[in-house]
């Protein structure tokens, strides 16, 4: 049985996978793959993920890409019980945040994110960061509704479907979306970010 091995440098979509595993206090190396270098298209990396992106995992010899699916199958394999759920109703909502994390935020706090603080200034497109964030007032208007029913989106305890999502929205902050209208979306952000997991990842990005 060989160690998990999770590629990505952790600055990339990677700290995901990396957040996820230290949740379950999972033993694995991080293969430190960048995406700024061209790494993830060297063939060497291709074998592994052809679409040349990071994360992906090799666990025991089964490969796998995508952070969505790599953190539902590492929660479901390593998690069943606590992080994921065991009613196929909880597994269904969890699916159901993780995809709406990945196509109903996540493009748009990229493209804010990208536009405020990641392009050299001069390449910088305001309109398009505040466009962008105008198209998240909606989403993030549901996400608020769903953490004020319950302290998070499966119900009392925190599961991968909060992860997921609180992965994607690390983002918000460099992206500067103002999280004004959405206190209690931004109550429950904090308390994600402020687990001790989700330290210790952001720790491997300085
Ligand atoms: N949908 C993919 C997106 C992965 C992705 O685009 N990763 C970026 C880094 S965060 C990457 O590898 N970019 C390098 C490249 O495309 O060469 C996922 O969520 O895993």
């Amino acid at each position: 049985m060989s160690k998990l091995k999770i590629y990505g440098v952790p600055r990339s979509r990677a700290f995901r996978a990396l957040w996820l595993a230290k949740e379950l206090g999972l033993d694995y190396d991080n293969v430190p793959v960048d995406f700024a270098t061209g790494e993830t298209r060297q063939p060497t990396y291709l074998e592994i993920n052809p679409n040349g992106h990071v994360p992906a995992i090799d666990d025991d010899g089964f490969i796998l890409w995508e952070s969505m699916a790599i953190n539902l199958y590492l929660a479901k394999k390593y998690g069943l019980g606590t992080l994921y759920p065991t009613a196929l109703e909880g597994e269904a909502r969890t699916w159901q945040w993780s995809l709406w994390g990945m196509t109903e935020i996540e493009r748009n706090v990229l493209t804010a994110m990208f536009n405020r603080a990641v392009y050299p200034e001069d390449k910088r497109d305001a309109a398009a960061a505040d466009a962008a964030e105008k198209e998240l007032q909606h989403p993030l208007g549901v996400l608020d509704g769903a953490v004020t029913k319950t302290p998070y989106l499966l119900g009392a305890d925190f599961t991968v479907a909060d992860l997921n999502v609180a992965a994607i929205l690390s983002w918000a902050r460099p992206a500067r979306i103002d999280f004004a209208p959405f206190p209690k979306a931004a109550d429950w952000l904090g308390r994600c970010a402020l687990r001790p997991a989700a330290k210790a990842a952001r720790e491997l990005q300085r």
